[in-house]
């Protein structure tokens, strides 16, 4: 029953901007992106957004305002007079989102509930803005499988917890399944933009996208285990087999909404340790803090590059 959009359904506006899939959005007075204390009439959303290109997801919230100074730095950017980045959405105590010029910075929390509401209010604020052609980027980590710890590895397809190229959804307590697609396009450009002077890997691979850091993700160190160290292996061999690289928790969800949006959307990980190794995080904090910059330094490499065309 999974549905896969054809072209047309997918095409965006012709002008660029996103179409929304819901005509009730049209309909109503003001629509309250609630969880980044944001509204359609409250704030003058085309004007704070209308310019945003790229928007940059991670996890944490200090993760995205490191990301937010860097790139600030990297493209020579410079805030109007008299102002400082901060947090645009500080007042949802939900997620964290900075601008700087045509790039936002947007934390994402863990897993997919977090994910998801996150992506429907951006996708929304894409539309009321009038965004043209914005790209979605989500820079995370994850754990690797047969790679180091400091990889950094590149979505090619987002697979589900049974190895599904899809996203799976209950709505209204039927489940339905979307296609959890990246554009392989930018995938393949991001890798070209991975430097032989880097001193780690940039990789392309398939990720696994589960519920659960512990149990679902193959885990002996969790509060729980009911399964050897022998089946721990042969699963995680298993995906190894099918083309897996990485596991992290976001990234079937982030490719079904950003397609089914027909927004082009990229996902970049760094790599905490190899899993075939151990399920402990233990590299010493300043290790995994270079390591996460990683991801960063790519997808600033891409932006530079975009903004240099245009
Ligand atoms: C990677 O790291 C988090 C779990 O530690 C989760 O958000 C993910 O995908
Ligand atoms: N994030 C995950 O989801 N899994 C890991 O092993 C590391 C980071």
């Amino acid at each position: 029953n999974s549905h896969s959009l054809s072209e047309e359904e997918i095409d965006e506006y012709s002008d660029g901007t996103v179409r929304l899939r819901n005509s009730n959005i049209e309909l109503m007075d003001q629509d309250i992106l609630y969880h980044l204390a944001l509204g359609s009439e409250s704030h003058d959303l085309q004007e704070m957004f209308g310019d945003v290109k790229f928007v940059c997801m991670g996890g944490t919230p200090k993760r995205m305002e490191n990301f937010a100074h860097f790139i600030m730095e990297d493209i020579g950017y410079k805030l109007p007079a008299g102002t400082q980045l901060q947090d645009i959405s500080a007042y949802s105590y939900r997620y964290s989102m900075y601008k700087v010029g045509p790039v936002l910075s947007v934390s994402h929390g863990m897993g997919t509930p977090s994910v998801s509401i996150l992506m429907h209010e951006m996708i929304k604020l894409m539309y009321h803005a009038k965004c043209i052609d914005p790209i979605f980027i989500r820079i995370g980590t994850c754990g690797g499988i047969g790679v180091e710890g400091g990889t950094v590895i590149i979505t090619e397809d987002a697979l589900d917890g049974q190895l599904r190229n899809s996203h799976e959804f209950t709505i209204l307590g039927e489940t339905i399944h979307r296609p959890a697609k990246l554009d392989k396009k930018l995938a393949r450009e991001l890798k070209s933009l991975a430097s032989p002077d880097d001193p780690y890997d940039t990789i392309i691979g398939k990720t696994l996208c589960t519920n659960d850091f512990y149990e679902g993700q193959g885990r002996l160190d969790g509060a729980f285990c009911e399964f050897s160290e022998n089946d721990k292996m042969t699963y995680l061999e298993k995906l190894r087999d099918n083309g897996v690289v990485n596991i992290e928790m976001e990234s079937t969800i982030f490719a079904a909404l950003t397609h089914h949006a027909g927004i082009k959307a990229a996902v970049v990980c760094v790599a905490l340790l190899n899993r075939l190794n151990g399920d402990q995080v233990n590299a010493p904090k300043e290790v995994m803090h270079e390591w996460q910059q990683r991801p960063q330094i790519l997808i600033a490499r891409y932006i530079r590059k975009v903004l240099s065309q245009n």
